[in-house]
């Protein structure tokens, strides 16, 4: 049976977030990417902003230029990274098949799924239709039998579009398309395809294989296929996180008990928030020490009873992290805090604990608003200390792994 594959792509992503919260700013140009005195490029214009020719990865201060009656704004993650959870969250409902590719884009297999929803593209229509009213965004839809042909479709019906492409169809599709519409095809193979006088999909297509790959290698293989409608490339979920863990190293090696106490603290909140975002428990806490002469540790504690508390990761840390210094009195370089062997939550017995039963809900509410306004809106006692030495972004902490600062 032909495939049938979904790729489903959110129009103007950051911007459309901005605009379902603030409907004054819909049909007017906006960007979201910073002010326009600032340097940094634009990271999502809207479809009316496009008109005048601005995109992203366009110096902002180009696209005032162009369009100076433009509203820009600063934008904030963690609205974005909401919005994208809740969108990922619809498209499950479809379809266990789900990979998300980025924060508005995901492949989604829905082969043998017409009965249910009557015919493929009428399912495109009621994902699109929840995604508006559920989200306040539009979404763009293409149907094809891989992944290739999906993502193409989806792009050329945007904004607001669905394209389904029928099984057989694939190459007559794509053959009329410049090659720059074939994902994987980037400025330079395409100067170079367009010298050997190939400029659509379907001059590609055609050319004799042996040829595509004197010029470009063995990634000629892979276009040449695409470029034929051809792909099984197979939609996959993403594999289940193992361990989750955060670590920052220090602007100087540090014995100093309260920033460590801190950072331990901070550090140990952002796995916890963390674990709590994925629906986990832990039953493994693990802490990590790098000493000023680079010699790394790790100690671990397994738990009696699984959690997700912060209070029980960062206690724990700190129990191992007490023992760690009675034994090694260097300075410290690096901390870090992780949990693994996770666990779907359980019932809790210790939840019949009304202590535990109020903590659960603080924790639950701190969560909630730290997801609305950044991870620093609320701060604990401890971690208070970390304001005179880390940089702080509505994000959280720019530590100074800044990978790790998630
Ligand atoms: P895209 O889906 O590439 O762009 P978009 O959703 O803004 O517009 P389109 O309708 O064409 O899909 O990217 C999704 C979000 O990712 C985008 O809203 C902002 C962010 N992003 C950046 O931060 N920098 C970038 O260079 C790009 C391309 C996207
Ligand atoms: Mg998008």
């Amino acid at each position: 049976m032909a495939r049938r594959i979904m790729h489903i792509d959110l129009d103007a992503f950051f911007v459309s977030v901005e605009q379902a919260l603030k409907p004054a700013l819909k049909g007017k140009p906006v960007v979201v990417g910073g002010r326009p005195d600032r340097r940094g490029v634009v990271a999502s214009a809207s479809y009316e902003a496009r008109k005048f020719g601005l995109h992203a990865g366009m110096p902002l201060a180009t696209a005032s230029r162009l369009c100076p009656q433009a509203i820009f704004i600063e934008g904030s993650f963690p609205k974005y990274r909401g919005a994208s959870q809740r969108f990922m969250a619809i498209l499950a409902d479809f379809s266990p098949y789900l990979e998300p590719v980025s924060l508005d884009e995901a492949y989604l297999d829905v082969t043998g799924f017409e009965s249910i929803h009557g015919s493929i593209r009428q399912m495109a229509v009621t994902i699109k239709q929840r995604v508006k009213d559920e989200l306040g965004l539009s979404a763009s839809v293409g149907i094809a039998s891989g992944k290739v042909v999906a993502k193409v479709a989806a792009e050329l019906s945007k904004p607001d579009g669905l394209l389904e492409v029928a099984a057989g169809e694939e190459g007559s599709f794509l053959a009329p398309l410049a090659i720059t519409q074939l994902p994987g095809i980037g400025k330079k193979t395409e100067r170079l395809l367009n010298s050997l006088g190939i400029n659509t999909i379907g001059q590609l297509a055609t050319m004799p294989l042996e040829v595509l790959k004197s010029h470009v290698g063995a990634f000629g293989e892979l276009i040449h296929r695409h470029a034929n409608g051809i792909d099984d490339r197979k939609v996959v979920p993403p594999s289940p996180t193992k361990s989750i863990s955060r670590e920052t190293t220090f602007g100087q090696d540090t014995r100093d008990r309260s920033l460590l106490e801190a950072t331990l603290r901070y550090l140990s909140e952002r796995v916890g928030a963390d674990l709590r975002q994925r629906e986990k428990q832990a039953r493994c806490v693990t802490l990590k020490l790098r000493y000023a002469d680079f010699t790394t540790i790790t100690r671990r504690h397994t738990l009696g009873e699984s959690s997700n508390s912060d209070q029980t990761i960062f206690h724990t840390g700190l129990k191992l992290l007490n023992r760690a210094r009675a034994q090694e009195k260097q300075p410290i370089r690096l901390i870090g805090i992780g949990v693994s062997n996770l666990v779907e939550p359980g019932r809790q017995l210790g939840m019949l604990d009304s202590s535990a039963q109020r903590m659960e809900q603080l924790t639950r509410a701190i969560d909630r608003i730290r997801n609305k306004y950044g991870f620093t809106a609320i701060q604990t006692g401890r971690t208070l200390l970390l304001k005179e030495i880390f940089p702080e972004t509505g994000e959280g902490y720019t530590l100074h792994t800044p990978g790790l600062s998630r």
